[in-house]
């Protein structure tokens, strides 16, 4: 049977597992030819361990992730729940249901006691977004497809759609990932902002840069406000760390991954998050540019994707919001909120806070990317340090002015020319 303890796993004990779970052996006709099965590691990400699990005599493969009770990234003496697993398991189901699996991986199984998920192998030539961006590929349907991601996974897990009481029971499930969310306001609303063992920059050219943080009353002022929103407002079912590196892409498909923080949080967070690393992303190209591409055009395809990626949304959102607003949300009851003009009035409030919210939350994460404890291969493997302390001071610059000044801008054309002209 399954393994009754809790274990690490490697390569050679995968297939061992495997056998003890009908399910995954079956799926993988286990049993016949065994030497045909093949076992590999692949995480690349900070957390956890990935397995890709293939019989090769039949071209099948599916997944299995692994958390063990640590940051992989950092080693044991960071400790992380391991029950992380099972809200990933729990977000990956939820997500699937609302996005009727066109954009997330489906799940296969879920051990509690290993702490363990398996799911669909998103097979080549699906790849990480982050190393596409970097690579300077285009994608045609990113936006269209992130944009109807975040909509409705959004709108569909809000008081928009729900009644005050189903949501409530839905917060009080995720409110159990509360040892994640800590990790995030340590790693993104906390350290930036002091001196810990755990900040690094690309030292000494950001030294200067480094410390101004410390002394940014006005940035401390809105990082408060944010932490605050993160901490205190179940308003959706969140991702809660969609990054470029939780999107694997081919031209014709977009399927998120790794929602092990999800929990009731800020819509924006979400949105910022995104923006906010293909910002990231826009500002790192400059250190790739070579004698082969100047990477110009890429550029004016990353605005142009995150110009379409919030317009998409918007009107993605409202148009669910239009279909369903005589339905069981509670948050704007049909009986009082009665009239088109009042309706209108409404969603333009709701999304120009939204908006704003994402503007925030997409510029704090940008500066913990520079400034904190875990950064993006965008910029890191930018090799010559002063080209990519360069690249990332305009980011870090950016960011700031964004968090500080993002109740002035009024939609994200604004936000795309502020890019272009910095
Ligand atoms: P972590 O939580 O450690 O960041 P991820 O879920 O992001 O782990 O996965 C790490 C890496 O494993 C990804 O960057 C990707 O390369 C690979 N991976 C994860 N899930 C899948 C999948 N379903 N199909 C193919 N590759 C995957
Ligand atoms: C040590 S911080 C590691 C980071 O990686 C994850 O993807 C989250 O973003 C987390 O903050
Ligand atoms: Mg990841
Ligand atoms: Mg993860």
């Amino acid at each position: 049977g399954a393994f009754l303890e809790f274990r690490p796993l490697d390569e050679g004990s995968v297939i061992e597992y495997i056998k003890g779970v009908p399910a995954l052996s079956s799926k993988l006709g286990l049993g016949k030819n065994e030497e045909d099965i093949t076992v590999k590691e692949v995480g690349d990400g900070n957390l956890n361990f990935v397995y890709i699990v293939s019989n090769n005599s039949v071209g099948y493969s599916f997944v299995i992730k692994q958390a063990l009770p640590y940051i992989r990234c950092i080693g044991e003496s960071w400790e992380l729940t391991k029950e992380r697993a099972y809200y990933e398991s729990e977000a990956l189901k939820e997500q699937g249901a609302i996005t009727k699996g066109q954009h997330v991986p489906q799940l296969y199984h879920y051990d509690h006691t290993m702490s363990l998920i398996a799911m669909r192998y998103l097979e080549p030539p699906h790849i990480i977004l982050r190393k596409g961006l970097i690579a300077g590929i285009e994608y045609p349907l990113l936006a269209h497809h992130m944009a109807h991601f975040m909509a409705h996974t959004l709108f569909f897990t809000s008081l928009l759609f729900r009644s005050t009481t189903h949501h409530r029971r839905h917060v009080a499930k995720f409110c159990g990932n509360a040892a994640m969310c800590r990790h995030t306001e340590q790693v993104v609303f906390s350290d930036p902002y002091q001196i810990s063992q755990y900040n690094h920059w690309t030292s000494p050219y950001l030294d200067h840069d480094a410390e101004a943080l410390r002394h940014d009353n006005l940035l401390k002022l809105q990082v408060a406000d944010l932490k605050s929103k993160f901490s205190e407002r179940a308003q959706a079912l969140i991702h809660g760390d969609l990054h470029t590196s939780s999107v694997m892409v081919t031209r014709d498909s977009t399927q998120v991954i790794d929602p092990e923080f999800a929990f009731y949080g800020p819509m924006g967070f979400d949105i910022g998050a995104f923006l906010g690393n293909l910002i990231l992303a826009y500002f790192s190209q400059d250190g790739h540019v070579d004698q082969l591409n100047d990477r110009k055009s890429y550029k004016e395809w990353i605005l142009k994707t995150i110009e379409d990626t919030w317009n998409l949304f918007y009107n993605k959102f409202i148009a669910l919001w239009d279909e369903h607003k005589d339905g069981a949300g509670e948050a704007y009851l049909s009986t009082i909120y009665d009239n088109p003009e009042l309706q209108l009035l409404v969603q333009k409030r709701y999304m120009t806070d939204l908006f704003h919210d994402s503007l925030g939350f997409g510029a704090a994460k940008m500066i913990r990317r520079i400034i904190g404890v875990a950064h993006v291969e965008d910029f890191e493997s930018i090799i010559d340090a002063v080209k990519r302390a360069n690249c990332e001071r305009r980011a870090l610059d950016f960011a700031k002015t964004l968090l500080k000044d993002r109740i002035k801008f009024e939609g994200i054309t604004e936000i795309v020319s502020a890019i272009q002209e910095f």
